[in-house]
């Protein structure tokens, strides 16, 4: 049976024991070296051999993988060990902060309970909010089969998703696609320059007992996808992993989920995005498996979430891009950075999650986004524009969008987008996908391919997308965009909002006529 795990591909390595410990000391910064000036390699549609899927046996693996270095809270949500999240009320700072923090992060003995610390932190009069650092990851499904398209074949089909939502009708209507807004895209990072980095690959033994051997000082070429990348494209990158401005995609989550949001149209190459003339913000928030590999500073939880909120809101960016999010206790370092942005006039998308069957919890980020009049929640459908099976549903999810799904439809049912050629990270923790390829060995990032993924992670994009189109005619307010998404939805299901697909799917070009903003 295919099953999902939301978090295997965000934490695979997160657990894998770093030889070297976690990276404190300068010498494991990360060195940009030169601007590369080669072109980025386009493989065009993904090669589905040497492309294995993440099988049951892989991802049951990853799971236990995630187990051992993130701490478990009462309510199962893992946590980073050692700190804590603080706001004081007075707004007073304990040391000096992070940028894009209005909130301490307390140091803790990391084998302290931080629930428990923030428990009797919380109680303090003088203290708003205190939680621990929880694990954000990424909302999509490893798909089972890479699909490739075959050359007689034209694109269009394996793009479903965007007539679904009558999104070639809009594009009569606002030919511009949203040139005026730029975009955030909080994630694992994005395909936006062309770079090479010195990095220091150590030995790690993963969860197996499996050693895998320092690959040392090692130079990774990087390159800005070439169905993303054009002048004056990208604004204000900034990475909270490595505390820099080269928030570098090393996972292929974040560069998919942009080119839903904005791949360049009507380009003659490649495939499609919804609003594919906006500007790109990428905020990198979410560590891939090469990020630990190399030993970023930084972890994707809570914490960094929120500052990368903050830090888009400040930043120019109209509409912020999440697919990501956690289960688990609540997020008030999150809300109160939400709030922050709405506040700012900022619209937020953010995924419904991936959890339907595994117990169906509660997506603590999206929940949040229904008590707030400007974000929503985004739920998935598939190519027939059913409940997606993974996707998490309950009174919070506020509205659908295609996330597509293999049950059904097997490989064409899900979402495509150029993305970076993940084999060299999908070798080294599926080793049976790559054949007689080396097992582990320095990854590049400036080789491209179309790929496949499942999840309210594809989902979302499109709202953030549609919501960029909308920004672009005129409407400012961001509970105005969510008022218009919701009304002018596909209702499916049951009569009226219900918990599987809120007010329904998405409607492009009824939405932007709908606004009486037609031409
Ligand atoms: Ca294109
Ligand atoms: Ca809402
Ligand atoms: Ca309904």
């Amino acid at each position: 049976m295919f099953r999902f795990v939301p978090s295997a591909a965000a934490l695979a390595l997160a657990a894998l024991v770093i030889a070297s410990g976690h990276a404190q000391d300068p010498g494991d910064a990360r060195t940009a070296l030169y601007p590369y000036t080669l072109p980025a390699i386009d493989r065009g549609l993904s090669r589905a051999e040497g492309l294995a899927p993440a099988g049951v046996a892989t991802l049951a693996v990853r799971n236990r993988m995630t187990a051992t270095l993130d701490r478990t809270g009462r309510s199962g949500a893992p946590y980073a060990a050692g700190r804590v999240i603080v706001k004081f009320r007075d707004g007073s700072a304990m040391s000096e902060r992070p940028s894009y923090s209005n909130f301490d992060v307390l140091r803790i003995d990391p084998s302290e309970d931080a629930e428990a610390v923030a428990d009797e932190l919380s109680r303090r009069p003088d203290v708003e909010y205190a939680q621990p650092a929880y694990r954000m990851h990424k909302s999509f499904v490893p798909n089972d089969q890479f699909y490739q398209c075959v050359a007689s074949e034209p694109l269009r089909p394996c793009q479903w998703n965007l007539p679904l939502i009558d999104m070639e009708r809009a594009w009569d209507i606002q030919g511009t696609a949203g040139s005026q807004i730029t975009v955030a895209v909080l994630d694992s990072g994005m395909a936006f320059e062309n770079k090479v980095i010195r990095f220091r690959g150590r030995a790690f033994v993963d969860d197996l007992g499996n050693v895998h051997p320092a690959l040392g000082t090692v130079d990774i070429p990087f390159a800005a996808a070439p169905d993303l990348a054009t002048a004056g494209r990208f604004v204000a990158p900034h990475d909270f992993i490595w505390d820099d401005n080269d928030p570098l995609d090393l996972d292929g989550h974040g560069t998919h989920v942009s080119g839903t949001i904005g791949e360049l149209t009507n380009n003659g190459a490649g495939l499609a995005g919804v609003a594919f003339n906006v500007k790109l913000m990428p905020v990198k928030v979410i560590d891939g498996d090469w990020d630990i590999i190399f030993g970023a500073p930084n972890e994707g939880t809570d914490d960094t979430v929120a500052r990368g909120i903050r830090y888009a809101a400040d930043n120019g960016a109209k509409i912020i891009n999440m697919s990501i999010g956690r289960t688990g206790p609540p997020a008030p370092v999150v809300e109160d950075a939400i709030k922050y942005a709405v506040g700012k006039g900022v619209f937020i998308a953010i995924a419904a999650g991936n959890d339907f069957e595994d117990g169906n919890p509660t997506e603590v980020v999206a929940e949040i986004a229904s008590r707030v009049q400007g974000a929503v929640s985004v739920a998935a459908v598939d190519r027939s524009s059913n409940h997606a099976f993974y996707s998490s549903t309950g009174s919070w999810v506020e509205l659908a969008a295609p996330g597509g799904s293999v049950r059904g439809f097997g490989s064409p049912g899900v979402v495509f987008q150029q993305t970076i050629d993940l084999t060299s990270g999908f070798c080294l923790v599926e080793p049976d996908a790559c054949g007689t390829r080396p097992l582990f060995a320095a990854p590049r990032f400036d080789a491209f391919n179309y790929f496949g993924f499942q999840g309210t992670s594809m989902a979302s994009p499109h709202v953030a997308g549609l919501a960029a189109m909308l920004m672009q005619q005129g409407i400012t307010s961001p509970a105005a965009i969510e008022a218009a998404l919701e009304r002018f939805a596909k209702d499916l299901g049951d009569p009226g909002r219900d918990n599987l697909f809120g007010y329904g799917l998405i409607q492009a070009r009824d939405t932007l006529r709908g606004l009486g903003l037609a031409r």
